[in-house]
């Protein structure tokens, strides 16, 4: 009897200072406790992996299966574009520097319907383009001061400060966002912009039934299975179905596309260049937690704190790894070996510690391992570049000066690693 409430007493005790300990988010290196980080050239039965074919034969796939089943989930079936609507397009956009077009994507099984809106800017040139593709966060009509891009009528969360009002953007709302947009710059840089507002796919609530989610439920079904997909799976998935319309577009140069995005949607994008091949290039800027940055070392944001924020990012495996990173059989610099060799950005903010930098290099440095057994120069350096130094092989990374945001700063990077790598 003793010894039980002894053991009682004792694990009440232990649960009680892991919590406790983590009622603090780390912010300060020297408290980052020790942590092992598994090394990607290593199977999980211990095996090296020591060629390309044991790469893309054995590890890349048991690494994904990894990552789809504990991580983001599965996306329980499959479903295509059932309709392409133009709504308008424009040779004199931008003050006559740029095509405009816009587009729905509709998605359609049984008495469900959804309309995905795409918004592109593209040079003005007969030959196809290279585009960046990137979701925004409060609709198309952020992005740019242009009367003509349609109002999103999708549920957007509420910010009376841009005019959003009872979840529905308003005039009010044109441009709001458009600091994170330089478009001409792009335009002129010769690439073209094509961006989604993200909720389309799947509006960003802890709720499964809107958005893509409902369209694969079996009878009675109000959520997800703990393996399959959470919101960030489906802005993946979404991205995907962006691209199957990209590649009819004949305007694009579908063998040039980079998936790019910010925070939630840098999570987003990274899982998409993970999950489909096509993606020539993935961006991912300030994706910390769930992202880019490392999960072990439990700096910033962990994972218990973003499945707690946000029940509905991941799959509901992800949650057994709340407090315990340690059991994570990955962790995410194996999901941006999964890019590999294709090229990859990892960006951070020295004002973002919530998204913890130098956990994005690090994770950023340890895939190089996988894109050197390819043939490709990763990160060309070992130690963290200084602030507002970006390197680039073919992972690229900087860390700019300024807080969690997309900046011209930002832009100004991507386009010169899409024109090192898209434009040789
Ligand atoms: C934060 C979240 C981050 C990041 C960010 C964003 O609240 O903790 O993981 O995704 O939101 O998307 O802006």
């Amino acid at each position: 009897m003793k010894k039980l409430a002894f053991i009682l007493l004792l694990s009440s005790f232990i649960w009680t200072s892991a919590h406790a300990q983590r009622e603090n988010v780390i912010s300060d290196e020297s408290k980052v406790p020790a942590y092992t980080v598994p090394d990607v050239l290593t199977r999980l039965n211990g095996k090296k992996v020591k060629s390309e074919k044991d790469w893309f034969k054995k590890q890349r796939p048991e690494l994904l299966k990894i990552f789809t089943d504990q991580v983001y989930g599965k996306v329980p079936g499959v479903l295509g574009i059932s309709e392409v609507k133009v709504w308008e397009t424009s040779d004199n956009a931008l003050n006559g520097l740029a095509r405009r077009k816009q587009l729905s994507l509709f998605f359609k099984k049984n008495n469900l319907n959804l309309e995905v809106n795409v918004l592109m800017y593209l040079p003005k040139t007969t030959q196809k383009v290279p585009v960046f593709l990137a979701y925004n966060f409060t609709g198309n009509h952020a992005v740019y001061n242009d009367p003509a891009i349609r109002l999103t009528e999708s549920w957007v969360a509420n910010n009376p400060s841009v005019g959003i009002i009872n979840n529905k953007v308003t005039e009010q709302s044109r441009a709001s966002a458009n600091d994170r947009w330089p478009v001409e710059e792009i335009i002129k840089a010769g690439y073209g912009l094509v961006t989604i507002y993200y909720g389309d796919v799947d509006p960003d609530k802890d709720d499964f039934s809107d958005g893509i989610h409902p369209f694969f439920y079996k009878e009675g079904q109000t959520k997800p299975e703990s393996n399959e997909w959470g919101s960030i799976a489906a802005w993946a998935w979404g991205l995907s179905r962006a691209m199957d319309y990209l590649e009819k577009d004949p305007m694009v140069d579908s063998k040039k596309v980079a998936v790019l995005g910010h925070s939630r949607l840098g999570k987003a994008a990274l899982w998409a260049g993970a999950t489909d091949p096509r993606f020539a290039m993935v961006i991912s800027n300030e994706s910390g937690c769930g992202g880019a940055a490392l999960s072990k070392r439990i700096y910033g944001e962990t994972v218990e704190i973003i499945n707690t924020s946000f029940p509905h990012w991941f799959c509901e495996n992800f949650l057994q790894y709340d407090n315990h990173e340690e059991l994570l059989p990955v962790d995410q610099h194996m999901l941006l070996a999964l890019i590999g060799p294709r090229p990859l950005y990892v960006a951070s903010a020295e004002g973002d510690q919530w998204a913890d930098p130098k956990g994005e290099f690090l994770s950023a440095k340890y895939a190089s391992a996988v894109y050197e057994l390819l043939g490709k120069e990763g990160l060309p350096v070992k130690e963290m570049p200084q602030v507002n130094h970006p390197v680039m092989g073919a992972i690229g990374y900087h860390i700019r000066t300024g807080k969690h945001d997309l900046t011209p700063y930002d832009w100004t990077q991507y386009i010169g690693f899409a024109d090192k790598h898209f434009k040789k």
